[in-house]
């Protein structure tokens, strides 16, 4: 089993803690508690840099080292950052099962940024120009350094 954790930090008063469970080369579970955040949907992605220095800003773009367009998580054309979107709860928790993201090997999101959107992520399917490079999720409203937890 490996485990991972991130500390939101935010500039727009979300905080929060996100861990990371893996089995194998199995799915991995996300489960969140945040606050501050509003209820519902919201762009989460994988950003490639685990560079917070300047804020959210400093986490570069979608982890995507295939060189693909913006997609959903289970979708063949995608950046492997590509989470999807959380559903918030009014008590801040959320739950997510995610096939195709890992914590070792290759493609390992560990030392990255993980990055929660003020809206909801299209999923690469909007229409709009921002669809099939961010999924126009809009502000980054809080992010952290992914790193494995003991
Ligand atoms: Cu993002
Ligand atoms: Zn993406």
């Amino acid at each position: 089993m490996v485990k991972a954790v991130a500390v939101l930090g935010s500039s727009e008063g979300v905080s929060g803690t996100i861990f990371f469970t893996q089995e194998g080369d199995g799915p991995t579970t996300v489960t969140g508690n945040v606050s501050g955040l509003k209820p519902g949907p919201h762009g989460f992605h994988v950003h490639a840099l685990g560079d917070t220095t300047n804020g959210c800003m400093s986490t570069g773009p979608h982890f995507n080292p295939a060189g693909k367009q913006h997609g959903a998580p289970e979708d063949e054309n995608r950046h492997a950052g590509d989470l999807g979107n959380i559903i918030v709860g009014e008590d801040g928790i959320f739950h997510i099962l995610l096939q195709f993201i890992s914590l070792c090997g290759k493609d390992s999101i560990i030392g990255r940024a993980v990055v929660v959107h003020g809206d909801p992520d299209d999923l690469g399917k909007g229409g709009h120009e921002l669809s099939l490079s961010t999924g126009n999720a809009g502000a980054r409203v809080a992010c952290g350094i992914i790193g494995l937890q003991g």
